[in-house]
């Protein structure tokens, strides 16, 4: 008997996703999934906008062994609010192959942080997308950096490419290593050498401390799978410029599709695409996340 049914609708992920053609290089990182609950054991937030169905750990760590990857990062996701218990449950379970992003609030104790620190946590998520939370304003944010920047730890942002104008001048403030999110979501029925993405590459240009993820094309995609073939130029041109500050991830449970659960495999295949040379999958799959996630300095 659980205590939290999913929301109408809610996709579970695939339970048989297919082995993908393409092997990730040893030591390959998934640099963003999440794990639901279980909701009976670690339960959902009050203030969470969905229900997802549970999506817990040994589920991610099958996963991951399936498509040929050694380690996670691990995002917090919405639907648990700032308590961490069911992300440091599945970090310690992980043996020192996961690292967590983890989300705190301004009055979170130096004692709660180390304890965070410990398990495996390496950054905090902000997250500014409308129907996932209601964003608030910078000082909030700030208070929360001031906090967690004397532990090393990293920022990832998580905002649709429409705001990126207007909270332009703080991302661009922030002090750590920054994190963007499924490329700033592009609109990829713009062109890819428009002014919309031109914004999110002047980002990237300008702050050496901002990376990004070139995942989740299962959202972004207007022509959708299993090739996402509208959003690869978008990834392989923010692959081919910032080689040594990209990150990949599946994304996995999926939360919130509404059009079509993605297939795992169909996922990893698209890494070849977007990272066509062995020396670029490599940085992007292992360099990076490493020294992001498991230098010994950080
Ligand atoms: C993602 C994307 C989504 C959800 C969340 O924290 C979350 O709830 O990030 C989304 O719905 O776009 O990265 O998992």
């Amino acid at each position: 008997m659980t205590n939290f049914a999913p929301d109408a609708g809610w996709l579970p992920f695939a339970a048989a996703p297919s082995k993908p053609r393409f092997t990730p290089p040893p030591g390959a990182v998934d640099a963003h999934c999440h794990v639901f609950g279980p909701g009976d054991v670690f339960p959902y937030a009050p203030e969470r906008k969905y229900t997802p169905s549970d999506a817990g750990k040994d589920a991610l760590f099958a996963l991951r062994d399936f498509l040929g990857f050694e380690r996670n990062v691990i995002v917090q996701a919405t639907c648990h609010g700032a308590d961490n218990r069911a992300l440091v449950d599945a970090l310690r379970a992980a043996g020192g192959r996961a690292r967590g992003i983890a989300t705190v609030r301004g009055d979170i104790t130096d004692d709660a942080l180390r304890e965070l620190h410990d398990a495996g946590v390496r950054g905090v998520r902000f997250n500014f997308v409308r129907r996932l939370v209601d964003p608030k304003p910078d000082p909030y944010y700030r208070s929360i950096v001031e906090r967690i920047a004397a532990l090393g730890w990293q920022v990832v942002i998580y905002f649709e490419a429409a705001d990126l104008a207007e909270r332009w001048e703080f991302f661009t403030s922030l002090p750590t290593t920054v994190v963007v999110d499924h490329m700033g979501r592009p609109d990829v029925t713009q062109p890819v050498d428009g002014p919309e993405f031109g914004r999110f590459m002047r980002l990237l240009a300008e702050h050496p401390n901002i990376w990004t993820k070139v995942s989740c094309p299962e959202r972004i995609s207007q022509l959708g799978p299993p090739g996402y073939d509208d959003v690869v130029p978008f990834a392989r041109t923010l692959v081919e410029r910032f080689p040594d500050r990209v990150l990949w991830g599946t994304d996995w449970p999926h939360p919130n599709m509404t059009t079509h659960m993605p297939d795992d495999g169909a996922l990893v295949d698209v890494i070849p695409r977007i990272a066509p040379t062995a020396d670029l999958q490599r940085r992007l799959l292992v360099d990076n996340p490493m020294r992001l996630y498991w230098d010994p300095g950080r």
